[in-house]
């Protein structure tokens, strides 16, 4: 996985606060609307509606769906992602999309972003890396 070659976990979005960070990060990338833009964080669907991390398998708390989400839209949206069609809230999906990988550092004050291409400018505490 992207992350862990990075010793990094996809980022884990456990509250308002990582939400709003991470939404206006990824809202300084270029975007086309009329295209898909998933951006991974780290959940993955369990049974039902039962979501767990990736890292450690520990239920889901915190949820920002966002308008018709989670729908399993063509069944099987076991991944998690913001997504630009729902203003960067929360969608489930197919793993199988092409996305970027939001990662965190172990020190939640510094999570990292993994994309391309990158932001028109750097921001504090955030590490962008290209590839
Ligand atoms: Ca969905």
């Amino acid at each position: 996985m992207k992350c862990r070659s990075e010793n990094a976990t996809l980022a884990q979005v456990d509250d308002t606060y990582e939400l709003e960070f991470l939404r206006a990060l990824v809202k300084r990338f270029p975007t086309d609307p009329t295209s898909k833009h998933f951006y991974w964080i780290d959940g993955v669907r369990g049974n039902s509606n039962h979501w767990l991390r990736n890292s450690d398998h520990a239920s889901l708390a915190f949820f920002a769906w966002g308008s018709g989400e989670p729908n399993n839209r063509f069944g099987g949206n076991v991944c998690l992602a913001l997504y630009n069609h729902v203003d960067f809230y929360f969608a489930d999906t197919s793993c199988y999309e092409n996305g970027q990988f939001i990662c965190e550092l172990s020190d939640p004050v510094n999570p990292c972003i993994q994309t391309t291409p990158p932001p028109t400018n750097s921001t504090t505490g955030a590490w962008v890396q290209l590839g």
